[in-house]
């Protein structure tokens, strides 16, 4: 059945790992009837941590939308993972969720998964609630985690519940606008008289609510002065107002264990959660149809593209235009998702959520069209990868299949990318954390078969010269019939102009005919490979065959070669030096952390600081950093910073390293080789 678009409600659970978002999921599932039992995290059988690494870590890992039908209104939630590994797959729930409901936990507080669902959600300027959760839990502390909340997020918080406390938690609730008090019996709610000690706070807190609201219009205002009263009708009408502008986030709080606070949540998110929108307007259920796909999940099972329809609506004999592609889709067979689980259905209405399978080459992000308006719709925003290493297949001989898992990983998550690096020989796969990899890698042995290991990647270093040499090589060698003879001088020197080497010939009257020339620079090129410090490529090299002598009989090509080889080899005495990558790194942190991270990068990185700006209440640092000390800096920053800042690194040029470094550089290929 498809609903109305004023029944329909898409709100996404943000904030830190760990502080209830999958378990709230499954506590509305249950308490709708969607699902039969309350699943656990802990037991592995909840609707939206389905995915074995889910399971088997206890952690979300992916997005994960589920419904449920309240009160004749359909509610789909996005349940996001809080690891910061997994900002892609916020990214995702932010695309398509008109609310956004961050969990924060009564026992630890106020985090900064919080921080930063606030920062996403107040930038699009989207409406924002809060839900303590965890109060059944014992040292639960709802006063202080409110208190922070709205030290940190000010004025337009407002609290929608009162907890009642038992002892060192809580077991009730009153409900700030109807003020009505419960408590969970035998899994369902019951109403309870307001305990006598909070009744003077729950009016408190009531009249401060609808003072608050009052002022979304002057008619309210009116109403408010005269009768220091308002309907909860009146109350709703005026908090979808508020929560729409963002004028007022409303916190709520529960426990998802018991489903305490639970309905009254839904009651809220039925009553005042907003409708479907894009870009903060309504949409145009009218409109031939737009969707735009929001998350792949591909198994094999198959592959889901899921969806939000965006104007218009869809059904599965629909032929569809991917913008990005300009070719055709057909629709086929449409489901609802609930977590894992599909169930076919015929159309899915405007604003509203849905998957098709085995879409060809539609990809997340892309915009899926009524072939009478082909136009693309905003895609998602993800954050470059950060931290990168080089992964290899256990068994020798597996790339392809470490390359075909990975290309199947990445029609999931569009987050990672993967290159070969053809300097330095290695496949470097990058991604958000080393929890985002090691699960990648995980996936790759369950589901593809390919045990893979990490390691980390080499900095493509890079050899030069810096004195002019001239340079001898004789080959010669009688065995038996024909000889081999060649015989050259070579005349190296450092230059700038490419990195490429520049050859060039000046031989006088033939002592090196002119046919052996080509395979003097081709041995020269095959050398170059390898540099004579360390066997990283030279590079900067300027050579100049101006002497030799030949054979009539004994010389040949592959002789010619040889010598010009043993030329070469005389450039250990042409001062050569190993050459690192050093780039620019622009590094966002909050005010706190500046001294740590200009110390860090000056005296534990080799680096140099830059400069300095502030903005948005943030310190943005440049510096120039070698590359070589920057491998493990997405995992030093978030834990110098608590996960608050990021950065990025862009490769800017070559220098010469520091003869410390350059030693331990030498010494690390002595050992490697052997
Ligand atoms: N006692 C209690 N434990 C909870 C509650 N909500 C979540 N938990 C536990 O907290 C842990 C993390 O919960 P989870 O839902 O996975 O958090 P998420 O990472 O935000 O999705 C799990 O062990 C849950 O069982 C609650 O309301 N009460
Ligand atoms: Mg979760």
């Amino acid at each position: 059945m498809s609903y109305a678009m004023e029944k329909i409600r898409n709100i996404a659970l943000l904030g830190h790992g760990g502080n209830g978002k999958t378990s709230l999921a499954e506590s509305i599932l249950f308490l709708t009837g969607a699902t039969d039992r309350l699943g656990k995290v802990t037991d592995g059988n909840t609707v939206s941590d389905f995915d074995a690494e889910e399971i088997r870590r206890k952690i979300s890992i992916s997005l994960s939308t589920v419904y449920t039908e309240y009160q004749g209104v359909k509610i789909n939630l996005f349940d996001a993972p809080g690891f910061f590994d997994f900002a892609g797959e916020v990214a995702q729930a932010l695309r398509v969720a008109d609310a956004g409901l961050i969990v924060i936990s009564a026992k630890d507080g106020l985090n900064v998964g919080a921080e930063k669902a606030w920062k996403s959600l107040s930038v699009t300027s989207r409406p924002t609630a809060f839900y303590i959760s965890k109060i059944d839990e014992d040292h639960a502390d709802f006063d202080r985690t409110f208190d922070q909340i709205r030290e940190k997020f000010g004025a337009a918080v407002c609290p929608l519940m009162a907890p009642i406390k038992n002892g060192d938690s809580y077991d009730g609730i009153v409900d700030v606008i109807t003020r009505k008090a419960f408590r969970m019996e035998k899994g369902k709610r019951v109403e309870i008289p307001v305990p006598a000690d909070m009744a003077d706070r729950v009016d408190e807190l009531h009249t401060e609510l609808c003072e608050s609201v009052s002022m979304t219009s002057e008619e309210l205002m009116e109403k408010f002065l005269e009768t220091m009263e308002l309907t909860p009708e009146e109350i709703y009408g005026a908090l979808s107002t508020g929560i729409a502008s963002a004028e007022v986030c409303p916190v709520f709080c529960g426990s998802a264990a018991t489903g305490l606070g639970t309905e009254i949540l839904l009651d809220a998110m039925v009553n005042f959660f907003p409708a479907p929108m894009e870009d903060g307007e309504p949409l145009k259920a009218d409109n031939p149809a737009k969707v735009i796909v929001y998350k792949t999940i591909s198994d094999q099972f198959g592959k889901y593209s899921l969806f939000k329809v965006i104007s218009g609506k869809v059904n599965g004999d629909m032929t569809v235009v991917n913008a990005r592609t300009g070719n055709n889709e057909k629709l086929g067979h449409i489901y609802s998702m609930q977590g894992k689980k599909t169930t076919e259905v015929t159309e899915i209405g405007c604003g509203d959520v849905g998957a098709a399978a085995k879409l060809t080459e539609t990809k997340t992000g892309d915009t899926l069209c009524d072939p009478k308006d082909v136009a693309a719709l905003p895609g998602i925003e993800f954050a470059e990868p950060c931290y990168s290493m080089a992964i290899a297949p256990k068994v020798k001989g597996q790339d392809d299949k470490v390359a075909q898992g990975l290309a199947r990983l990445a029609e999931e998550d569009p987050t990672f990318t993967m290159v070969n690096n053809a300097e330095t020989k290695q496949m470097v796969i990058s991604g958000s954390g080393d929890m985002h990899l090691d699960v990648l890698c995980t996936k790759l042995k369950n589901k593809f078969g390919v045990e893979v290991t990490l390691s980390p990647a080499k900095v493509p270093y890079r050899e030069k010269i810096r004195k002019k040499l001239e340079a001898h090589g004789r080959h010669k060698k009688q065995s038996g019939g024909h000889g081999q003879f060649g015989d050259v001088w070579i005349r190296f020197e450092p230059q700038d102009e490419t990195e490429d080497m520049i050859f060039a010939e000046e031989v006088f009257g033939g002592s090196v005919p002119k046919n052996f020339f080509p395979a003097v620079e081709k041995g020269l090129r095959d050398c170059m490979q390898k540099g004579v410090l360390a066997g990283y490529p030279m590079v900067f090299l300027k050579a100049t065959l101006y002497d030799g002598s030949y054979h009539p009989v004994d010389s040949s090509e592959m002789a010619f070669k040889t010598a010009a080889g043993l030329a070469y080899k005389e450039l250990v005495n042409a001062s050569p030096v190993i050459l690192e990558p050093i780039g620019t790194l622009t590094v966002t942190i909050p005010d706190a952390n500046l001294g740590d991270i200009m110390s860090d990068i000056s005296s534990k990185r080799r680096g140099t600081v830059l400069g300095m700006n502030a903005v948005d209440g943030m310190q943005v640092v440049e510096a120039e950093v070698p590359i070589a000390e920057m491998s493990s800096y997405a995992i030093d920053l978030r834990s110098m910073t608590q996960g608050r800042g990021y950065f990025s690194l862009k490769f800017s040029r070559y220098e010469e390293t520091p003869a410390m470094v350059q030693q331990k550089i030498i010494e690390e290929s002595k050992t490697e080789e052997e």
